[in-house]
């Protein structure tokens, strides 16, 4: 197991490295990016030497949208010429949001990767197989130059293709993959329809991430690959991935990279901090970015934090999954839903395949939360998909989900391969409300 000196430093001596960093990242923001400046301004807070790590609770917020007023290249800190590499996440509605990185940032980009890498397992020499896009997306360079900076040998898989995938995982032996968990599951199946033994694959380990997903759908992928698969968190706007990572040894929590981001949990309503193990809105400020300095961004993710220590020996904070996001929570008649709450009843039952969509409409202004699920490949060996015994299980999972979410839902279960398949994030939510 490979621990960084930064993962293991006492809560004193990170909040004094948190406490410079971020009263140099403030003096950075303010004095090189004119939106900082007018913000900081406006809220009567001038950058100012000696701030603790708490003081940040004084800073205004930065929010997506000022991201995307600043189309493309309004917030970034340093002159053009000396950005080395810009990213973009593409984002349903309108511009992509556009972030830059100096060769300085991507060092410390690579350095947290390289830790996820080693928090799942990967020891040098190991190769690993990157099946995250490549491209404006951060997920493939980002884990690619991880994997550089550890010392392992990397396949830049990239994402599509996946018979080719199975190939090169078998004829190259893998150690190690990362991709999204859909795709891994989509990986999952390949390698079971090409009839390849749980024996020709090496893989010892899985980083996944990039979407949301849940603890059912972990043993799903760890039973069926023989794998340590472990969660894996970041956004473009923070960096990346690399902001946090769960260790093999407790998969419980992710580690997060507290040297570089400085996290909040905030209630998204009030944005007052919330209680160390309560769900709320994870708001980021970076320390070290030099490119695209970020202050209190509101990233709309919900999670909850721990700061208790952990086995594996390291000390920072660890966050939980992702429990969803401030705008993808469906509300269906009143009902506030995550689609995480609903993929975790799908996965207990054995005879649904963890490939599903949630497609939301009104019928004479009634919404109407249908859910399509696959049929696993066994069950309709032995069931007709229109069979008694099928309707049976459908309305078993209605039962189900009123159970977990007090909310009435259709229930669809379809023949194998009828949900799109993901080669990236998977799209589960169709809401045509609006539409
Ligand atoms: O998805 C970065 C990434 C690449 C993370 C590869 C992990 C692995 P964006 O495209 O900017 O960046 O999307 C960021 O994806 O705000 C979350 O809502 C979601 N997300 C990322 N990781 C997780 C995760 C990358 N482990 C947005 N669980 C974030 C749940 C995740 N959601």
């Amino acid at each position: 197991m490979i621990l960084s000196p930064q993962e293991q430093l006492s809560q004193s001596a990170l909040a004094s490295l948190q406490a410079q960093r971020l009263t140099w990242t403030v003096r950075h923001a303010y004095d090189h990016v004119p939106f900082y400046r007018r913000l900081l301004d406006g809220a009567g807070r001038k950058p100012r030497e000696g701030m603790r790590p708490e003081d940040v609770r004084d800073l205004p917020f930065t929010r997506k949208q000022d991201l995307r007023d600043q189309y493309p290249f309004g917030l970034f800190a340093v002159d053009r010429k000396d950005v080395a590499r810009i990213h973009a996440s593409s984002g349903t509605r309108g511009k992509p949001t556009v972030v830059g990185y100096t060769k300085g940032d991507l060092a410390v980009w690579a350095e947290c990767c390289a830790r996820a890498l080693a928090l799942a397992g990967a020891e040098p020499g190991d190769l690993l197989h990157n099946a995250y896009g490549y491209g404006l997306f951060t997920g493939g360079l980002g884990l690619h130059q991880g994997a550089e900076f550890l010392g392992l040998t990397v396949v830049p898989a990239s994402g599509g293709a996946t018979q080719r995938q199975v190939q090169l995982l078998t004829d190259f032996g893998a150690d190690g993959i990362s991709c999204t968990p859909s795709y891994l599951l989509n990986i999952a199946d390949a390698i079971e329809a090409a009839g390849v033994p749980r024996s020709a694959l090496r893989l010892r380990y899985a980083v996944l991430g990039a979407e949301p997903w849940t603890e059912e759908m972990r043993r799903q992928i760890e039973e069926r690959l023989g794998v340590d698969a472990v969660d894996i968190y970041g956004l473009s706007e923070v960096i990346g991935p690399g902001v946090a990572c769960e260790c093999r040894e407790e998969k419980h929590g992710l580690h997060l990279m507290e040297d570089h981001f400085l996290v909040e949990v905030l209630d998204p309503q009030s944005g007052e901090p919330v209680e160390d193990g309560e769900v709320g809105e994870l708001v980021f400020t970076s320390l070290t970015k030099e490119a695209f300095p970020l202050i209190r961004y509101r990233s709309g993710d919900l999670a909850s934090i721990d700061r208790t220590p952990c086995s594996c020996g390291r000390s920072t904070a660890r966050m939980s999954r992702i429990k969803g996001r401030t705008d993808d929570m469906l509300i269906i008649r009143g009902v506030n839903v995550f689609p995480s709450e609903i993929e975790a009843v799908l996965l207990r039952q054995p005879d649904i395949a963890p490939h599903y969509q949630l497609v939301v409409y009104r019928v004479r202004n009634l919404d109407v939360l249908e859910v399509r699920a696959e049929l696993t490949a066994e069950f309709v060996q032995r069931h007709r998909v229109d069979s008694e015994v099928a309707r049976a299980l459908a309305a078993r999972v209605v039962e189900a989900v009123r159970g977990e979410i007090g909310v009435g839902v259709e229930v669809q279960l379809l023949a194998p391969h009828s949900v799109p398949r993901s080669e990236g994030k998977a799209v589960r939510v169709q809401d045509l409300r609006n539409a």
